[in-house]
């Protein structure tokens, strides 16, 4: 195999890292492939998304994306100008079209592969297709989602943040940068604001939040305990129009 450098945080965690350091907050928008598959919906929405100040794209999902949807979706994003990071539900999300890949471990899985199989199984790939990584630890609060399910997650118990605490520790000692706090796709309920709480004022890893994020309110509640950013993709489908409003209250919150 012909060397290529690994590009562990690169360009993409430099433009991430220049606004948190600053105390700025940022919107990601999440799409997955299976879900918005037409190409005119989807960059109308893509669209709409960047001209109301969304800071990046995430693609992924925990089923049924294949690599070439995911490459579609990239491309069609990327006409954006703004960053394509791959949210992987598994290594079919991969694709050499997107600028990074958030390189996860599903830390509260009981499953060895979405421990260390999938990123073994993943890193060559990532490599030939020069992808930058950021590495992120990723935890699934809730047992009822479908990540939870396909990921084998062990939930956590909602008045115990001191539990999220001990696997952000655990995170950072073991030198991942990113910490994203899942609530699921679709969740009835966000993440406990005392989650991303006590994560942030414990660590220095950059805090991502998702899962449930249905309005402004609740994204600002989570702003307001810690999160450095929101991930909305449900609503982004079900109702793009409110999706900007949930921008655009993070937009407020950075003034
Ligand atoms: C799911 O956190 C993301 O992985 C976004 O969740 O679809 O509920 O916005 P929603």
């Amino acid at each position: 195999m012909k060397k290529r450098v690994v590009k562990l945080l690169g360009k993409i965690h430099n433009y991430i890292m220049e606004s948190i350091s600053t105390g700025k907050k940022l919107h990601f928008t999440l799409i997955d492939p299976d879900k918005v598959s037409e190409p005119d919906k989807l960059e109308k929405i893509a669209n709409l998304m960047a001209e109301y100040g969304t800071d990046a794209f995430l693609i992924g999902g925990s089923l049924g994306v294949t690599p070439e949807e995911a490459t579609e979706t990239a491309k069609v994003l990327k006409s954006t100008g703004l960053p394509v990071i791959i949210f992987p539900g598994n290594i079919n999300c991969l694709t050499p079209e997107a600028d990074a890949v958030l390189f996860m471990i599903l830390m509260n899985s009981m499953e060895k592969y979405y421990l260390i199989e999938a990123q073994i199984a993943a890193s060559i790939i990532i490599k030939k297709y020069g992808l930058e990584t950021l590495p992120t630890s990723y935890i699934v609060v809730y047992g009822d989602t479908a990540v939870a399910h396909v990921g084998r997650v062990y939930p956590i118990p909602i008045n115990k943040p001191e539990i999220v605490l001990a696997y952000a520790l655990a995170s950072e000692m073991l030198g991942l940068k990113y910490i994203y706090l899942e609530a699921g796709s679709g969740s009835q309920k966000p993440v406990p604001p005392t989650f991303s709480r006590i994560v942030k004022k414990n660590t220095d890893l950059v805090v991502i939040v998702g899962g449930g994020i249905k309005s402004p309110y609740i994204a600002q509640e989570l702003l307001k305990n810690g999160a450095d950013i929101i991930v909305t993709g449900t609503i982004v489908e079900e109702d793009p129009q409110k999706a900007t409003k949930i921008i655009g209250a993070i937009k407020n919150f950075n003034q």
